[in-house]
């Protein structure tokens, strides 16, 4: 009998795909993990029964949550990445040898656990001596944060339900805000605008209350609902288009995904995206 994994979200959309074998099945103090053989996208890590990244596809999300950031940021030195605890993310900023430290903090440890050992396609540099992972609650972490403020933070975090919920409101962004130096950038994973119009746009209108400007970018991710996937850059005085042409042109002789004309086009707003967030 045929095997398949299934992410039902809102009880209106399914998305399937069949399985060679399940490799890990666990269940955390937060949530369920499982990493399956798919036999179209490879490994795949699914969290309480939805998608998070596939070893098909991972490329689109991971570069594309990083280079536009990373390539637009004034200074990139010092970076921020709450949740992400598959570490494509950190593997990206870490491309870049301006970047002196990343701080990875990840709620929950079974993720990081699980990745390194089932997902190591993913090619991640756990050893850099840049990379400094904590494990523990990323709005606890910013609320608390007395430190020197970052230049680039990232939030690479689940659907906003259960745990992941309060990195998508007024309060954390408040509290990035608080930590990101004035001439940094924010950006983060802002759901679908298709599947999750109502969430898509609420999320960047209220990033649009804390940042002088908010532009959401869009990319295929094939595993996620409806396929149709947004980030949002955040900055009070960053422009998400003007980037540094020699940082870009370095990074894109790396990447599967990211390169400059996709950069320029991703933030284009088809017309039904400009009415969601008129
Ligand atoms: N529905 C998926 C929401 C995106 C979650 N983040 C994925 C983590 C990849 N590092």
């Amino acid at each position: 009998m045929a095997l398949w994994f299934e992410e039902t979200y809102g009880e209106k959309i399914r998305f399937g795909l069949r399985l060679r074998r399940s490799i890990f099945q666990g269940q955390s103090e937060f949530q369920s993990v499982d990493v399956v053989e798919t036999v179209e996208f490879g490994r795949a890590l699914a969290l309480e029964g939805a998608w998070m990244t596939s070893e098909r596809d991972e490329a689109h999300y991971h570069e594309m949550i990083v280079h536009p950031a990373l390539t637009c940021a004034k200074r990139i030195q010092r970076v921020l990445i709450i949740g992400g605890g598959d570490g494509g993310t950190v593997r990206e900023v870490l491309r870049y040898p301006e970047v002196e430290q990343v701080v990875l903090v990840e709620l929950d440890k079974l993720v990081i656990d699980v990745c390194k050992e089932h997902l190591s396609s993913f090619a991640v540099p756990w050893n850099d001596p840049r990379l400094d992972i904590r494990c523990g609650d990323g709005i606890a972490y910013l609320q608390s944060y007395a430190g020197a403020p970052y230049d680039v933070i990232l939030i690479d975090g689940s659907d906003p339900v259960g745990p992941a919920e309060g990195l998508y409101a007024s309060p954390f962004y408040e509290s990035a805000k608080r930590c990101l130096h004035p001439e940094g950038v924010l950006a983060s994973q802002t759901e679908s605008p298709i599947a999750m119009a109502s969430d898509f746009a609420r999320i960047v209108k209220t990033l649009r209350s804390s940042f002088r400007r908010a532009e959401p970018y869009f990319v295929p991710i094939p595993l996620y609902p409806s396929g149709m996937w947004s980030f949002t850059f955040a900055s009070d005085s960053v422009d998400p288009l003007a980037f540094d042409q020699a940082r870009a042109t370095r990074v894109e002789a790396t990447t599967r995904y990211y390169n400059r004309d996709i950069h320029r086009a991703a933030f284009t707003q088809p017309n039904f995206v400009r009415g969601l967030l008129a």
